[in-house]
């Protein structure tokens, strides 16, 4: 309501349990262990959810290219959990906590996603978020030192982004290249998230522009926090990170408040995890002050958001109005 701010806590003890790199020959049972090993340290510190990287069962595949898409089908879950991923659904159970995990998902009927999951403390599976903004290319770049050939491997969900009650509070999910881009946020603002859960590998190498690559970390943390302060919402981004098949990758996951301020953050680029209170009252001083959105945005002035896709330019550079 408006000009009400925070009333008696509602603290959620959220983890980031970031990872280093996963091996191309690295197994998925090694890497469930290691998962379930990241989800009891966080259940030892206390947490009620913890958060997983972007396809944080296998390596970053999207790396390489291959022909006959269905040699990569071994990245992708056909069943979730599967025999070789419940371990760590029974071991959040049997700890009473909560994870999001990001996996590849390939579903019966043969389509591909990057998909992220939000599951209780009873191991049930509230929500699954399916990446609206795929980055990289969809074809073979032989003159690329890697590949990043995401819109090859998954196509973008239409779904659009959710927001479900959980851990006593509105959480919503995104993905990777989802934090880069205002729209995430603020359709999810607009569903009153308190809570938004984002895993991502994101190479330290951003071969179309590397002019860009020394400030990955400061990109990473400007988009998040931005998006955190303008629709007063915590948001968590958790990184793979570390030398993955020679492709170096950002760490650097954060935990961030309504306000903007990092409240923790990774230090090195390996499994690590990081654990902060998040008190979801805190939302109410921005969502129903500074940025009350019923009060003072105005959707009737902003009619190019939703109705074009880029600018509309004339030959001359001059907007088309
Ligand atoms: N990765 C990237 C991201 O948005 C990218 C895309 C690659 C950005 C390299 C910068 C450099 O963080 C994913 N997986 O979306």
């Amino acid at each position: 309501m408006r000009g009400e701010l925070r009333g008696e806590p509602r603290v959620v003890r959220v983890a980031a349990a970031q990872m280093g790199p996963i091996q191309r020959t690295d197994s998925r049972e090694a890497t469930v262990t290691r998962l379930c090993s990241l989800l009891h340290r966080a259940a030892d510190g206390g947490a009620d959810v913890v958060v997983f990287p972007e396809l944080a069962l296998t390596t970053f595949f999207p790396r390489w290219f291959v022909d006959d898409i269905s040699q990569a089908d071994h990245y992708y879950e056909r069943e979730m959990p599967s025999p070789t991923t419940s371990p760590l659904f029974l071991a959040a159970r049997e700890r009473k906590v909560g994870f999001s995990l990001g996996y590849a998902e390939l579903t019966p009927d043969g389509r591909r996603f990057n998909t992220q999951i939000l599951v209780q403390k009873d191991g049930s599976i509230v929500a699954r978020y399916r990446k609206v903004h795929i980055p990289g290319h969809a074809t073979h770049e032989p003159q690329r030192k890697f590949q990043h050939a995401e819109r090859y491997y998954f196509e973008p969900s239409n779904d659009g982004f959710g927001v479900w009650t959980a851990f006593g509070g509105r959480v919503g999910m995104m993905i990777c290249n989802d934090r880069r881009w205002p729209e995430t946020y603020r359709e999810m603002g607009l569903q009153g998230v308190e809570l938004i859960l984002c895993g991502y590998n994101t190479p330290l190498n951003y071969l179309p522009d590397p002019s860009q690559d020394r400030l990955a970390g400061f990109h990473n943390a400007l988009v998040m926090q931005a998006g955190a302060y303008q629709n007063g919402t915590f948001v968590v981004g958790v990184a793979k990170g570390g030398c993955e098949e020679g492709v170096d990758s950002l760490a650097e996951s954060h935990i961030i408040a309504p306000s903007g301020e990092v409240l923790a953050k990774t230090v090195g680029n390996g499994d690590e995890v990081i654990i902060a209170d998040c008190d979801l009252e805190w939302c109410k001083n921005y969502q129903n002050t500074l940025f009350d959105m019923d009060y003072y945005r105005r959707p009737e002035v902003y009619p190019r958001l939703t109705s074009q896709r880029g600018p509309r330019l004339r030959a001359d550079g001059t907007p088309l109005t």
